[in-house]
């Protein structure tokens, strides 16, 4: 097995001697949680085809078991996002026992109000009073499941939109958005936090009614302060800086949750950190510098993502480990020396105190962190589950074929 002794004590000199707090440092990489998606266990695939998978959970019970697995390998994953319907079946009490069982918990809830013949036209957005009014009650009885289930995110992702030119009133969709937001914002407990997630298209191709951050935050900021803005990573047009919009919304307080995923074209789901990792590095240095002003509480770090070919176990745990990599890298920024030719208008410098915490090598510190922490492989979680035997042990107990997919 990898021991990193060596190159950790090499690299804590050189931390050391740069005056940065190694201690702290491992201090925080230990608090770091990341959750995983119900979603991202199931059988899935594409518009063309969904790729059955031997092993795939066949229920919201062995999506948990596949999770806890994620975070046996990790340490930061012990929560789990639920979708609803697709997760719906059994008692409520019985998922959040037996996710207790297993050392996890359910994190945020996510209400389906887009696979239902009657949302073909929209949801909040429809033309249809009834319509908005199933939509409404759907997210205010989502509410009432979180307190079964001690989650306390509602998280909002509407596919409502237009395909075409003049196919709706777009002033018209966004006042019923606003209503149809504030019916359910009205209806949030004290510890409720309601998330709204933008896309800029897909399954809309011509509009989409909540296509940016800056619609979530005008919607969010009318709503009060228990409403907050979503970060999918998948869901900006090529060329956005979202390091910035991630900036922005920290100092605005209204910076809610990640959907972390890595894309290349559009909303690709891909393994995160896999196309861009130094994007994923500079908005981790944003969420450092937030968080050493304490702007950074109560945000809720998600992975979405929704693998088709690899094992999704051992893809989330590469997700996971490339969120632990971005996270150590911000962490051993040399914040003064920054400041500094920040202050100087020294770019050069500027640019090399966040280039030389990139270029460094963090397995020794995460290897270090991991240890403590007492998991089975700490220096290398994918290698660790993959040795494990359980794929192939889940293939032999579950199958193939009756895997629980999107809408199961
Ligand atoms: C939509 O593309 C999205 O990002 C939303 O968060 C949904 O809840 C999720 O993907 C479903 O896969
Ligand atoms: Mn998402």
């Amino acid at each position: 097995m990898t021991n990193y002794q060596a190159e950790y004590e090499l690299l804590s000199r050189r931390l050391t001697d740069e005056g940065i707090d190694l201690a702290a440092v491992e201090a925080r990489l230990k608090t770091q949680q990341i959750e995983t998606p119900s979603w991202g266990y199931g059988d899935s695939g594409t518009r063309f085809g969904v790729f059955r998978m031997p092993g795939a959970p066949r229920n919201v019970f062995e999506k948990f078991e596949d999770a806890a697995q994620a975070h046996r390998y990790t340490g930061i994953a012990p929560s789990v996002a639920l979708h609803i319907p697709w997760d719906a079946g059994a008692d409520w009490n019985d998922v959040s026992k037996y996710a207790g069982s297993l050392g996890m918990s359910v994190g945020a809830v996510n209400p389906n109000v887009f696979q239902d013949y009657d949302y073909r036209f929209g949801s909040l957005g429809s033309t249809r009073p009834e319509v908005r009014a199933r939509a409404v009650a759907h997210l205010r009885e989502c509410l009432e499941i979180m307190k079964t289930l001690g989650s306390h995110h509602l998280s909002l992702w509407f596919a409502d939109g237009t395909n075409f030119p003049g196919q709706g009133h777009l002033r018209k969709r966004k006042q019923w958005f606003a209503e149809g937001l504030a019916e359910v914002y009205a209806a949030l407990s004290p510890e409720q936090t309601m998330l709204v997630e933008y896309k800029p298209f897909e399954p809309a191709f011509y509009h989409t009614d909540i296509a940016d951050w800056g619609m979530a935050y005008a919607f969010c900021k009318t709503l009060g302060e228990q409403a907050k803005v979503l970060v999918d990573l998948g869901h900006h047009l090529q060329g956005a800086n979202i390091e910035h919009i991630v900036a922005f919304l920290l100092d605005e307080g209204r910076l809610g949750g990640f959907h972390f995923n890595n894309k290349k074209y559009a909303d690709d789901d891909l393994t995160t950190g896999s196309v861009n990792p130094y994007e994923l590095y500079l908005i981790y240095t944003e969420l450092v510098a937030g968080e050493d002003d304490g702007l950074a509480g109560g945000i809720a770090y998600m992975i979405d993502e929704c693998h088709t070919l690899k094992n999704k176990i051992a893809e989330m745990i590469q997700s996971l480990v490339a969120l632990q990599v971005s996270y150590a890298k911000a962490l051993i920024v040399n914040r003064p020396a920054l400041a500094a030719a920040q202050e100087a208008d020294d770019i050069v410098a500027a640019e090399e105190s966040i280039k030389s915490a990139f270029a460094t090598d963090v397995r020794p510190l995460l290897w270090k962190v991991r240890s403590e922490l007492s998991l089975p492989d700490p220096a290398d979680p994918v290698r660790g589950f993959a040795q494990s035997g359980y794929a192939s042990a889940k293939a032999a107990e579950r199958g193939t074929g009756g895997g629980a997919g999107l809408g199961a």
